[in-house]
């Protein structure tokens, strides 16, 4: 965890309660954190799972890997240490998004185990962590960018998968198989663990 610099500053109660955000809006903020390699669908089935919300009335928000890194993000790289602050300053803004009462979808690598857990350390109660589980040749063959053969060519070094770790999650709250089930049927698992959490209401 980052060190606290700044000195002198008081922690503000905000007047408008995070159940009082719920309440109007007639469901909890939690955040679905997708975890996988590159080309493991993560984005795809974060988006997909958001529209279908979205249309029940549900306030979501996808927050993107490759997006965040050209705002938020854009001074950091691939670097263990810049994938670690990369990975703390996403999971500080997830836990704004939950506590604003919206269902936040995070699309990111995150491949090191360890910021996996800070970001949950950062909001035990309201992280969900869906492991996007697909095998790399699978990943590779799809490729959407070219990433996978530049990397293999040396064009890019600190590539998941290929020249650098991805460590598997010991404790998904969710498996996806991204690899071989269809979108629909991914967008149903994510769907019902949000059900089955109580942070989302059943469609009836
Ligand atoms: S993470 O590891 O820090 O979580 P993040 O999800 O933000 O990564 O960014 C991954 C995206 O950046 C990939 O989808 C890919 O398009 C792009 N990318 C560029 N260089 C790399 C690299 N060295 N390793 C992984 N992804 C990379």
């Amino acid at each position: 965890m980052e060190e606290q610099k700044a000195t002198n500053v008081v922690w503000h109660e905000l007047s408008v309660s995070q159940a009082d955000r719920e309440k109007l809006r007639g469901h909890k903020g939690v955040t679905l954190w997708f975890t996988g390699l590159s080309a493991s669908g993560k984005s795809t089935l974060a988006n997909a799972a958001a529209s279908a919300l979205h249309q029940r009335g549900v306030g979501t928000f996808v927050l993107d890997g490759d997006n965040i890194r050209q705002g938020l993000n854009k001074n950091l790289g691939f670097s263990p240490e810049d994938r670690v602050e990369n990975i703390r300053r996403i999971g500080e803004v997830a836990k704004l998004f939950s506590t604003a009462g919206i269902v936040n979808l995070t699309a990111f690598i995150s491949p090191y185990e360890a910021d996996r857990n800070t970001a949950r350390d950062q909001q035990p109660e309201t992280f969900l962590l869906v492991y996007c589980k697909a095998d790399i040749e699978v990943c590779e063959s799809r490729d959407p960018k070219g990433m996978y053969k530049k990397a293999r060519a040396g064009q890019i070094k600190d590539f998941t998968g290929v020249n650098a770790p991805y460590e598997e999650p010991s404790r998904p709250d969710l498996v996806v198989d991204t690899g071989k089930k269809t979108l629909e049927a991914c967008v149903a698992e994510v769907i019902s663990l949000v059900e089955r959490r109580g942070f989302v209401k059943a469609a009836k």
